[in-house]
């Protein structure tokens, strides 16, 4: 975004120049400035940012493709993940979710009590956690890794604690529960 801002800001101060420097009466003819960069160029850069904006939202939308379901639960302050533990078996943990690598996953989010907001800005996008309702996030990890996690949404004198960890592992290696459990490590 920053390069992008200065690109278009830098455009902007060389059209500025042009204008100054110009004497009356030269210059390139109004109607193809007019056409070109008032219509031309505007509409090139919207088509392909709502492109682009289709293409990122297209995959964050839930399929009915048997992907692995998590659920993600949200209490002020804190989560609960309910998921596949090492043997396959359900497990829950809190504030630490185990997302296996280039495996897609379906995250229902849902909150027990006011509206919260889970985003992980390495893997997407945010999605609302609202009471009574499962919101579902399509999420991928592309490698193994940690990444962090937060309440995206103001939800009280705590929201800034919210946080919790993705631990991203490689399918069939399940991380040792107990170094990477747990959330003592405030
Ligand atoms: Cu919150």
């Amino acid at each position: 975004m920053l390069l992008g801002a200065a690109a278009i800001t830098a455009f902007v101060l060389i059209l500025l120049a042009i204008a100054w420097r110009r004497s009356e009466g030269s210059g390139p003819d109004e109607r193809v400035w007019t056409l070109g960069l008032g219509v031309g160029f505007v509409m090139t850069v919207l088509v392909a940012l709502v492109g682009y904006g289709f293409w990122v939202g297209e995959r964050i939308l839930p399929r009915t493709d048997g992907a692995l379901r998590i659920t993600a639960e949200a209490q002020q302050w804190g989560w609960v993940f309910t998921q596949p533990g090492p043997d396959g078996a359900v497990i829950e943990t809190q504030d630490v979710l185990y997302v296996p690598a280039r495996t897609p996953l379906d995250l229902e989010i849902t909150s027990t009590d006011v509206i919260h907001s889970f985003w992980v800005p390495r893997l997407g996008g945010k999605m609302d956690a609202v009471p009574g309702r499962a919101n579902v996030l399509r999420l991928f990890a592309e490698a193994p890794g940690e990444l962090e996690g937060l309440c995206a949404e103001f939800c009280g004198l705590g929201h800034s604690f919210m946080r919790f960890r993705v631990i991203v592992y490689e399918p069939g290696a399940f991380p040792d529960l107990s170094t990477s459990d747990g959330d003592e490590n405030e």
